[in-house]
This record gives structure tokens, C-alpha cells and sequence, in this order.
């Protein structure tokens, strides 16, 4: 029997495989991965299964009445075409698209994690292809901190090279850090993930190591196990979303008590004083202290007011995670955690100041390559039109209307051609009865994708794509230290191709093939990105090997900084030397920029508003429940639900959801009862875990489980499996950051005891005969 060995990167990590007659017959984590990712347990199970899409189809109702419209996009019958009727039908649609009414009217934001790989990157894919055809309507910022990197470009410069890439090292916390104040925590589920690969899992060692050398540490969330048990946190589950009126709180003692350290504030940030006046109360008389934060957030004052002077008497790192600001008013949060750290003045000391995502994601606090990775250019887009990724559903249903981003005042684009891959908007994105609403206004939706998704049974054009173990790729991230030689594992699963390999055919078919493809083959690429990526880099490492003895042996070490970061430690020590990129060059508690907006729901500095949806909400007395819709631990968001692990968190077949012992019994639900959880916006079937690690008054639905409606036709529908965006609601963070805000809304959760629906969200939709 044929044994193929075959290392491979994922999202997830890096792993190694074995392969017995074109099927995989084991999974391992890469060696030396200390803490390899339970979710490689998923990936065995996928590669063949019964969700794969087998060859190109077109949805029947867009044969029959052609690309206009329509609302029986999710519920209507498929028909085969062969690859040269799929090239043939699609280039002639994107030639009338573009003659009609030109690129503007074409969507590419395609937003979505698609697979690792530097040159079969799925969005990198269809925006070269759709570059050469004179561009595509755009998209900025990500559904996983879109209002985090809005703010923190205003306050601190830039996002990026201050905070996501610069972040303190893990290795500085674990050396330096005496106390760890974690909003939202540092779940161990996330930084299983990183985008690109990872060849190990650090994250949870530096915490056993940070409390083996005396790390205290304290986690704000309602979910206890956003830090693992070995640390020890003490655990104040707030109310969700009242973070900012906890760290107000906590800000408010250490003014109030003179524990702030006013030099810090006035070296390096711009503006504190007329923060002040807020938090002390002198213009509305309601000083934000630890009291009125009880009174929100529900943890008592005294835990606050001791917790302040904690803060103060040791180096204090504060980490805000990315879920905190996929909510209403995400912004303030960051701005707020960057502010009560600006008090504390230890910004920019080892082990201490702010951090943004710790747990977030694998990579943060990790060490970095000293340069960047091979990529396969976008090429230049000639339409300049955007939108905030999050506002998609928006943009469908209100051409032409104008909204407020960052400053700008934009106008949404009329769509007619949606062109998505590498991604599952049913997956991220919120109120998917409005999402479906919207993907019915388009004339055209065309999906690329290995796997029958919600969307992908959505489109009108449905591209079967290969996975990345079915093709040979390079496997490399900036923030990791091995570049892996992905080699193909097993042969493409029926007809499915490469993306590279549809565009190119797409190409040849309007006329720019020599620009898309600069003639080459996918090998030739591969070979290209490599060699020319060596030669950028050979004068920093000059013994890279060329490209054959790195493809023969397998893997590259690569050079990896040290893990002596310490985030703004150069504008700490000289602020007029090394100045932010912001207005004043400093921290900008007070932003002019921000006050010139004059935006109502995001003002001149950090600032508690009520979220849409909490319990001090009117419609709380309907839905008195807090659902936390969170990332999963058993997949990377929607990819691999159908794989081995993931299924077997199911309850009933359902997507598990937590909630506490009181809220259960008070409604009759036992442990693996099947409950609906709904609100206005619709509803959808989980099946109950009980648990104390739950606050009362929340209940746990994390995103991912493939959605499914019990009526397709009904764009009201309830999904059957437990996809939380149902319920979600799709309005941006604010005027400023427009980011995603599906983490929390109201819900309310009764036990079901109807006849369970069966699970279809794995199957291919009906298809008939190619007439
Ligand atoms: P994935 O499930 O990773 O979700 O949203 P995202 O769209 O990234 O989708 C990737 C898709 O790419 C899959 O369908 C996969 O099959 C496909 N794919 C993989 N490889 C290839 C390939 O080679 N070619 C092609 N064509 N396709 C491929 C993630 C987003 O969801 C994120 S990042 C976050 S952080 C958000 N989190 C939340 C949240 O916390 N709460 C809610 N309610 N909603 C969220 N949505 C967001």
C-alpha cells in the first residue's frame, strides 16, 4: 500500500500527515509543538466528506430567469456544468456586469479566513483576478477587530506597528509582570489560532509560567474559563459589555485617591485633563466611580477600589481582547483600557502598560520575522470605492445611501455582482435573516468554495475549490519561525480545481490572461514567490537555500526576533524623538480629530454608553437573557463543523450552549435538553450544557455551526443547528469604527419539545439533471 508522509500549515498548526491510497489516514501536530490544537482532530474527517461540492453548478433559477433579484437565493436546485460551460457562462457575466454598469458594481470585499497558504490565498485569488479587470468595491477592516484598529489608528498611530505586531512580549509578561488585569481574558481557544500557521502554541505555557513566577492574575468576564484554571484568577463576572464602566471605576480611584501618575500623563498623552472632567463628574455631577460601576457592571466597589490600588503597587499589564470590541460602542473599551493604563503610567515598561488581544489570536506577544513573506500580488485596483467589512448586508439593501466611517462621509455603491471566496458571510456576519434579504437584492452571487456553506448554496455560480491539502503551497506566516513546503497530499476531490486554475481560465476566456497569470503555472508561481521572496531577504539571512533544496527538505527555520519587545518602549524613553503618528504625537486620551467628527455615539475621549442590548435595555423584560456569541473551541469559526471533534461536541446534533444552573431551572432546562433561544430578529436550537463557569444571566452560543433553516424559502426561518448570528444584531460598533458587533444581544430561551428537525446544513442542495 502507497504511504505518503506529508507536513502541512493550517490556521490551526502545523501538522504532518499520512496518506494511504489518496485518503488520510492520520494527523499529527508538528514536533516540538508543545500545545498542539485539539482542532486537528477535525481535519481527517473533511477531507472527503459529503459537504464537499463535486463539480461546478448554477442555480436554477438564475438559468431560468436570468441574473436579476431573487429571493429564492438559499432555497432553490442546482445544475451541473462542466468547466468549460462554468468558464463560458461566467466570463460572459462579468463581461455584461462591467459593460452595463463597470466595475463599481462588482463586490470583492470577500472577506474570510480561507485556508493557509502564501499562493493558493483565496482573497488575495479573486482580487488579482478582478484587478486585472479593471477592479472591485472593497473592503477595510476585519470582522475580528475592525473597531479596535479604527481607534487605536486615531489614539495611538497605528494600530498595527504600535500594538499588533509590537506587542510586549509574552516572554516580558512572564519576566515582569506582577499583576495581569485580563477584559475578556486570554482564552486559550483563540490562541490555538493564528491566520498563516503556527508551528507551535505558547500562550499556554507563558501563563503557567507567569504564575509559576508570580503572576497574579484577575480576568473581567461572564465566562470563567477565559483563563484556565491553572492560573487562579480571581474572577469578577461583569455584566457583558460594562467593561468601560468597570475600568471608569477603577480610573476613578486612582484619581480620586491622587494614585495616577500625572508626570506619565502630561509627558505622553494628550488631553487627559478634559477626560478628567468627565470621570470625576464636573460637567454632568455623576462621577464615574467605583460605585456607579457597581451599579452597571454589578461587581462590587470595594473588589474595584482594592483592585486600583493593586494596580499601583506593582507592574500591571492590562489586556483588553478582541471580543470585547466586537460590540456596540467597541471602540470604547480599547480607548478606555489604553487610558486607565496611560494613568497607571507603565506604558512602555517591560511586563507592563496595555495590551490589545493577548488570547486573541496565537501570534500576538510572539516573536517576529525580521521581514515579510512571500505573497502573490493583489495588483492594483482602479475602483476606489469601499466599505467597512461589516456593513455588507447595509451596503445590498441601501444603494446609494450615504454613511460616516472613520472622518469620511461615504456613499454605499450599487451592487449588482457579488464575487466571494475564501469566506462564509453566514458565518460572520449578523441578523442573517437581513443578510439573506440582502444577498436576494444582488443580480449575480458567485461563491468559490470546497464545501457546500450557506453561502455557497446561496450562489447563483457555485466553484468547487480545492482544499490546501489537495495542492502544493508554501506555509508561512510573519510571526512564525518555519516556512513549511505544503506539498499536495491527495489528488483534488472530484472535480474541484484551484482557485488559480479557474481564474486563469476565466482569464484566457475576457482577454487578460497574460496579466493574471504573467505565464505562469501554479508550480511556476510557487517556485517565483519563493526565489524572488530569497533574494529580498538573502543580504539579512544570506544562507536561505534555493528553492529545489527547500522543497526536498521539507521546512526552513527561519530567523526569529528575540523576545525582547516591549510595546512603545522608544516613545516612552523620548517622546519628542520618537513621537506617535497621532496629531499631537502623543496618547490621545482627548482626540481633536475624533472631536471634529462630532459624532453623537463616539466622542472626543473614552466615554460609558449604554449598549444596544444589555439587561438596562426596555426589551429586557422579553429577552432577559445576555447571549455571548464568542468563537469556538471545537473549529476555526465555520471551518471544519462537520469534522470528528467538532461533531462530537454536538448535543442532539446541536451546537452545545452553556448557561447557568439558576437560569436553567427557573425555565425547566436540564443538562442536554434541546432549547430555542430567540428575539425580534429570529431564532434558532442549541442543545443545553449546565455550568457554574457561566454569570447568571448569560447564555454561551458560540459562532460556527453551519446554518440551517428549517424553512430555506423563509428568510424568517429558525436554523435548527445553533448558528448564533440569527439572533445578532447588524448595526455597526459606531459612526467612527463601523466594526462588527455580533459578540452580544439579547435573547430569551425556552426548552423545545417539538419533534427535533433533522440536520441538513451538511448536505448539497437538491440537483437536477443538466438539461
Ligand atoms: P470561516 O468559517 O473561516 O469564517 O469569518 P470567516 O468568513 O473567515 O470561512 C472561511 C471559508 O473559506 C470557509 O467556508 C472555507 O471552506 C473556505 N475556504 C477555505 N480554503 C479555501 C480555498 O482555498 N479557496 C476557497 N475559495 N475557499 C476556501 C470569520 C469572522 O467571523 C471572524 S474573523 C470573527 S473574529 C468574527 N467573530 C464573530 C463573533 O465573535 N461573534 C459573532 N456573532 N460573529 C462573528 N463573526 C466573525
Amino acid at each position: 500500500m502507497a504511504q505518503l508522509v506529508r507536513s502541512h500549515s493550517s490556521h490551526w498548526g502545523a501538522y504532518e500527515t499520512t496518506v494511504e491510497n489518496d485518503t488520510v489516514t492520520s494527523v499529527r501536530p508538528f514536533a516540538g509543538d508543545v500545545d498542539p490544537s485539539p482542532i486537528l482532530g477535525n481535519i481527517a474527517s473533511t477531507v472527503r466528506h459529503r459537504s464537499r461540492i463535486a463539480q461546478p453548478m448554477v442555480r436554477t433559477g438564475w438559468l431560468e430567469h436570468g441574473p436579476v433579484p431573487d429571493s429564492c437565493r438559499g432555497s432553490d436546485k442546482y445544475v451541473p456544468v462542466s468547466w468549460p460551460e462554468l468558464t463560458d457562462l461566467l466570463s460572459r457575466e462579468l463581461r455584461r456586469v462591467i459593460d452595463t454598469y463597470g466595475n463599481r458594481s462588482i463586490y470583492a470585499g470577500s472577506y474570510g479566513w480561507a485556508s493557509a497558504g502564501r499562493f493558493h490565498h483565496a482573497q488575495s485569488q479573486v482580487h488579482r483576478f478582478l484587478n486585472v479587470l479593471g477592479g472591485y468595491v472593497s473592503s477595510v477592516n476585519s470582522y475580528s477587530n475592525g473597531a479596535g484598529e479604527v481607534i487605536l489608528d486615531r489614539v495611538t498611530g497605528s494600530m498595527r506597528s504600535v500594538l499588533a505586531t509590537r506587542s510586549t512580549s509574552w516572554q516580558q509578561i512572564v519576566e515582569h509582570t506582577d499583576l495581569l488585569v485580563a477584559f475578556g481574558g486570554v482564552p486559550l481557544k483563540n490562541s490555538a489560532v493564528s491566520p498563516g500557521g503556527q508551528s507551535f502554541h505558547g500562550v499556554s505555557s507563558h501563563l503557567r509560567n507567569g504564575k509559576e513566577r508570580g503572576t497574579e492574575y484577575v480576568l473581567f468576564s461572564p465566562l470563567r474559563d477565559d483563563l484556565p484554571d491553572y492560573v487562579d484568577a480571581t474572577w469578577n463576572p461583569l455584566v457583558p459589555g460594562t467593561d468601560v464602566a468597570v475600568m471608569l471605576g477603577l480610573a476613578h480611584t486612582l484619581a480620586s485617591e491622587g494614585l495616577h501618575d500625572r508626570a506619565f500623563l502630561a509627558s505622553h498623552c494628550h488631553g487627559y485633563d478634559r477626560f478628567e472632567r468627565y470621570l470625576l463628574g464636573d460637567d454632568d455631577g455623576q462621577p464615574k466611580d467605583a460605585d456607579w460601576a457597581e451599579a452597571i457592571s454589578q461587581i462590587p466597589s470595594e473588589e474595584i477600589r482594592s483592585l486600583a490600588r493593586k494596580m499601583v503597587a506593582g507592574r500591571t499589564m492590562i489586556n483588553v481582547s478582541w471580543s470585547l470590541q466586537r460590540a456596540d460602542h467597541g471602540e470604547q473599551p480599547v480607548w478606555m483600557g489604553l487610558t486607565l493604563a496611560a494613568m497607571l503610567g507603565q506604558i512602555g515598561l517591560p511586563g507592563g502598560g496595555f495590551g490589545f488581544g493577548y488570547g486573541s489570536m496565537g501570534s500576538i506577544g510572539e516573536g517576529q520575522l525580521p521581514f515579510s513573506v512571500p505573497s502573490f500580488s493583489q495588483g492594483h485596483n482602479a475602483v476606489d470605492d469601499f466599505i467597512p467589512v461589516a456593513r455588507v448586508a447595509d451596503m445590498l439593501l441601501n444603494p446609494g445611501r450615504p454613511f460616516d466611517y472613520d472622518g469620511k462621509t461615504l456613499t454605499y455603491p450599487e451592487i449588482k455582482l457579488v464575487y466571494w471566496a475564501g469566506g462564509n458571510p453566514f458565518h460572520h456576519h449578523q441578523d442573517l435573516s437581513r443578510l439573506r434579504k440582502a444577498i436576494a437584492q444582488a443580480e449575480t452571487v458567485v461563491v468559490h468554495d470546497p464545501f457546500w456553506t450557506a453561502m455557497a448554496k446561496h450562489a447563483d455560480i457555485v466553484v468547487p475549490s480545492t482544499i490546501s491539502l489537495e495542492r502544493d503551497d508554501l506555509g508561512a506566516s510573519y510571526s512564525d519561525p518555519v516556512m513549511i513546503a505544503m506539498k499536495k497530499a491527495v489528488e483534488p476531490f472530484e472535480s474541484s480545481r484551484n482557485d488559480f486554475d479557474t481564474f486563469s481560465d476565466l482569464s484566457e476566456a475576457l482577454g487578460v490572461h497574460a496579466a493574471f497569470t504573467e505565464g505562469r503555472g501554479a508550480d511556476e508561481w510557487i517556485r517565483h514567490l519563493y526565489e524572488s521572496w530569497r533574494s529580498k531577504v538573502t543580504p539579512y539571512v544570506p544562507d536561505i537555500p534555493e528553492f529545489d533544496v527547500f522543497w526536498e527538505d521539507g521546512y526552513l527555520d527561519l530567523p526569529y526576533s528575540d523576545q525582547s519587545t516591549v510595546a512603545f518602549s522608544s516613545f516612552r524613553a523620548d517622546p519628542i524623538a520618537s513621537p506617535l503618528r497621532t496629531p499631537s504625537g502623543k496618547i490621545d486620551i482627548y482626540s481633536d480629530s475624533i472631536a471634529s467628527f462630532d459624532y453623537d455615539d463616539c466622542i472626543a475621549h473614552p466615554v460609558w454608553y449604554e449598549p444596544k442590548e444589555w439587561p438596562g435595555s426596555v426589551i429586557a423584560s422579553q429577552f432577559p437573557l445576555q447571549l455571548v456569541a464568542n468563537n469556538p473551541s471545537t473549529r476555526l469559526h465555520s471551518q471544519l463543523d462537520p469534522g470528528t471533534y467538532s461533531q462530537a461536541s454536538k448535543i442532539k446534533g446541536r451546537e452545545p450552549a452553556r448557561m447557568h444552573p439558576d437560569d436553567a431551572a427557573s425555565r425547566g432546562i436540564a443538562e442536554g435538553d434541546v432549547v430555542k433561544l430567540f428575539n425580534e430578529r429570529g431564532s434558532c436550537l442549541a442543545g443545553v450544557r449546565i455550568s457554574r463557569n457561566v454569570r447568571p444571566g448569560v447564555i454561551q452560543l458560540s459562532t460556527g455551526a453551519w446554518f440551517d433553516p428549517l424553512d430555506p424559502t423563509d428568510p424568517n426561518s429558525m436554523c435548527v443547528h445553533g448558528n448564533p448570528n440569527v439572533l445578532t444584531f447588524d448595526q455597526g460598533t459606531s459612526r467612527l469604527g463601523q466594526g462588527c458587533a455580533g459578540q452580544l444581544a439579547l435573547v430569551q430561551v425556552e426548552r423545545f419539545d417539538g419533534e427535533l428537525p433533522p440536520i441538513l446544513a451538511y448536505d448539497p442542495p437538491v440537483v437536477s439533471a443538466a438539461d
